[in-house]
């Protein structure tokens, strides 16, 4: 009897998923998970995608928790398209970060000028409430591009925005994470550094005769620090569908030299992929999305993660998807 009246607590609450295995949340979609360590608790912040939708028509983000990467909290929808004025489709992926107490949550969407735009709401706490720190887009270009934001604050307090789809862009933030100073700077792409040459758009015939396309940067950058090392792992393509692939640097702003393909040619069922890599607890975790909950594919994508180990000299070994 206890145990049918927990279970109906936990139904009526929702606030608990207890999922070990992959995906983690299995009670709606949590695409482009973007992990966030504080005070020994694990949180992920993550999309929205609407089941029965053939796009990704997304309206909302969402965030979860956890203390042991075994059971997590439930912690609702603390923002959606209607936090954000300028905002009126496409709630793409996003990251969030604590800064002297505050929480900055950068996310991209569609602007009400048909375009994307990166913005960012804060909060006092990491689950909300959040606002929206401008009541206008932090970059806004006028472009397609500016999608993906992953932040990142270095040991000398600097802190830096990546971003970009095809394109791969960042700025220096100012300490208050919602202003930049110095101009918006284009990292250039080459073989060297991320494995192919840019993208091709429709307009770049030049670029699409060329053969070196195994691997290049799309989307979905994921910048961190360790051991003095700078990493940027991203989207890159592999034949028909993403892959996460990485580069490394000595300096935050690159040169970035290509590393290789962290996960590939894995039936994800989802032809994006979009990963964050964190420590917690003394374990390296790679968090990414799959499109394998019953029913869904590349418009229903759910929240994995995988536990791994860096190699002695600090690269990523090939990781295997599992259910577990
Ligand atoms: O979820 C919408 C878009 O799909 C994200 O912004 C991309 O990274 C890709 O995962």
């Amino acid at each position: 009897l206890k145990l049918k009246s927990l279970l109906s607590s936990l139904i009526l609450t929702n606030a608990i998923c207890l999922f070990a295995q992959n995906p983690i949340i299995q009670t709606h979609f949590s695409p482009d998970p973007a992990p966030m360590v504080y005070k020994d608790k694990m949180y992920v912040y993550t999309g929205d995608d609407i089941p029965g939708y053939d796009f990704y028509y997304m309206t909302k983000w969402r965030v979860h928790s956890s203390e042991d990467m075994v059971n997590w909290t439930d912690h609702g929808v603390p923002i959606s398209l209607e936090s954000f004025s300028w905002a009126r489709d496409r709630a793409w992926a996003s990251q969030c970060i604590q800064r002297n107490g505050k929480f900055y949550w950068y996310i991209c969407a569609q602007t009400v000028n048909n375009d994307m735009a990166i913005g960012v709401a804060v909060s006092d706490t990491p689950t909300g409430s959040f606002k929206d720190a401008l009541g206008k887009p932090l970059i806004t270009t006028g472009s397609w591009d500016n999608i993906d934001p992953t932040v990142f604050i270095d040991e000398d307090g600097q802190a830096y925005l990546y971003w970009g789809n095809s394109h791969l862009f960042y700025v220096k933030l100012n300490k208050d994470m919602i202003s930049f100073e110095g101009k918006i700077t284009e990292i250039p792409q080459s073989v060297e550094s991320f494995g192919g040459l840019r993208r091709p758009g429709k307009s770049d015939e030049v670029l699409q005769k060329q053969e070196k396309f195994e691997d290049v940067f799309v989307e979905g950058p994921w910048f961190y620090k360790r051991n003095k090392q700078y990493y940027l792992m991203y989207a890159g393509m592999t034949g028909r569908t993403e892959c996460l692939s990485y580069s490394t640097s000595s300096s935050p702003t690159g040169p970035w030299k290509y590393q290789g393909k962290i996960m590939t040619d894995q039936p994800t069922n989802s032809f994006t992929n979009h990963g964050g890599i964190i420590d917690f607890k003394g374990k390296s975790y790679l968090f990414y999305h799959t499109g394998l909950l019953p029913g869904a594919g590349s418009y229903g994508r759910s929240t994995a993660i995988e536990e791994f180990k860096y190699n002695s000299d600090g690269s990523i070994p090939k990781i295997v998807m599992t259910k577990e």
